[in-house]
């Protein structure tokens, strides 16, 4: 079997998704997601220029050694843009492998370790009293973890709030829209928040929250200590991660779980983090890291340290991405939690997918292969749209990380 083509797909279905076809001269193909949320068309080229022309004539089935020469063969090692660009080879190259097999990729990926895949759903709102609404509406859906976001007084706008209730979408400009943030106004405001979610939901419920890469360690240590007797599951980036050793100074305070990775791309953006045990849970994702391949090199490393998986999984990972996620999730050992918000109809409709949600998990298709597939028609009635993630400031007019 040979690789006879790699096409690009770039759509917008209420927001853009960038996705890679990789065809066989028997007729078999595979899907991966290489969305790189406000980055898009620098991933497509890359794929569509530097990646598409190696890979004619390939053998499919060749998974690790595609991965090994897409990464050391470019020279330019790691980042964003490259390995998203891995990532979707891979996936395709897994979903074809599979289809082939005849057997869903978790079978190929050692087989069944839980009956489903835990997911944690976006309750947010301005106010606490819209929070706690939407808290009652995850429980009332069966979820049984909930990630909490609120409004700061005093902010006229936060991350991670948004109007559409289900499905969140944070670019949403040509040019990013700017935010203004306030470190004090947020760290007085947050514990009580999390003091009225417990004290209505009781003590089983997860729950989380992401700080948003937006506080130092010693400002997160802080707001962990006071968010200790909420007993959160995670403190998400709690602070920008390029310097891993910052996450020390935060556990040597705390005793709040923390999650981090849904930017990192290798396993060396995190090796320190899970050998010290600086943190929790790893949030790298199949799109952002390298593929299933990679991703499976993570979760076992962090397996070795109590380290758990706690995939990314915000609206602008396709459902190719997820579907990808979800055999993961459901073979490795140390699974965590896996972050599911919904598509809206119009990608459900782009990308038909036989994964389901019920009572709180997901579980992956037991179609041959990923269990995903793209209409490549309906793609096309959706063109591109230039969108941007938002940029923040602090009041003062400094740039902060958003
Ligand atoms: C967030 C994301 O889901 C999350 O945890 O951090 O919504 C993030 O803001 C977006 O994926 C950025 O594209
Ligand atoms: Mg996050």
């Amino acid at each position: 079997m040979r690789i006879t083509d790699a096409r690009v797909i770039v759509t917008c279905p209420d927001r853009n998704f960038v996705t890679l076809k990789i065809v066989t001269d028997e007729g078999v193909y595979g899907l991966g997601d290489a969305t790189l949320n406000g980055r898009e068309l620098a991933v497509a080229a890359y794929l569509r220029d530097h990646v598409a022309p190696l890979l004619i004539g390939r053998d499919p089935s060749r998974i690790e050694d595609t991965w090994q020469y897409l990464y050391k063969g470019a020279y330019w090692r790691r980042g964003p843009v490259t390995m998203t660009a891995v990532a979707a080879v891979d996936t395709a190259l897994w979903d074809i492998l599979g289809k082939v097999a005849g057997l869903p990729v978790y079978r190929l990926l050692g087989g069944r370790s839980r009956a489903g895949v835990t997911v944690y759903g976006h309750a947010n709102g301005e106010s606490v009293d819209d929070v706690l609404t939407e808290v009652a509406r995850y429980v009332e859906l069966g979820y049984r973890a909930v990630r909490v976001q609120t409004g700061v007084p005093g902010l006229a706008s936060t991350y991670g709030v948004s109007t559409n209730k289900m499905f969140y979408e944070p670019a949403d400009a040509a040019i990013p829209t700017e935010n203004v943030w306030s470190t004090e106004r947020y760290l007085a405001h947050v514990p009580s928040v999390f003091a009225r979610v417990r004290e209505e939901f009781g003590p089983a419920l997860k729950l989380l929250h992401d700080v948003h890469h937006r506080l130092t360690p010693i400002e997160a240590a802080r707001l962990g200590r006071s968010l200790e007797p909420f007993a959160l599951t995670w403190m998400e980036d709690p602070v920008p991660a390029e310097s891993q050793d910052g996450f020390r100074l935060i556990r040597q305070h705390t005793t709040t779980p923390i999650a981090v990775g849904e930017v990192f791309n290798t396993v060396w953006d995190c090796e320190q983090l899970i050998r010290e045990q600086l943190i929790d849970y790893i949030r790298t994702t199949v799109v952002h890291a390298g593929g299933i391949s990679h991703l499976r090199r993570i979760f076992d490393l962090a397996a070795l340290h109590h380290v758990r998986s706690g995939s990314h999984g915000a609206t602008d990972l396709s459902p190719v991405c997820m579907a990808a996620a979800l055999h993961v999730d459901i073979a490795i050992p140390n699974f965590g939690l896996q972050e599911y918000m919904r598509h809206t109809d119009a990608t459900d409709a782009v990308f038909p997918h036989g994964y389901r949600y019920a009572d709180g998990y997901l579980h992956p298709s037991e179609e041959p292969g990923l269990g995903v597939d793209i209409d490549e028609d309906l793609a096309a009635k959706y063109p591109y749209r230039p969108a941007s993630l938002p940029v923040n400031r602090l009041e003062d007019g400094t740039m902060h990380s958003w």
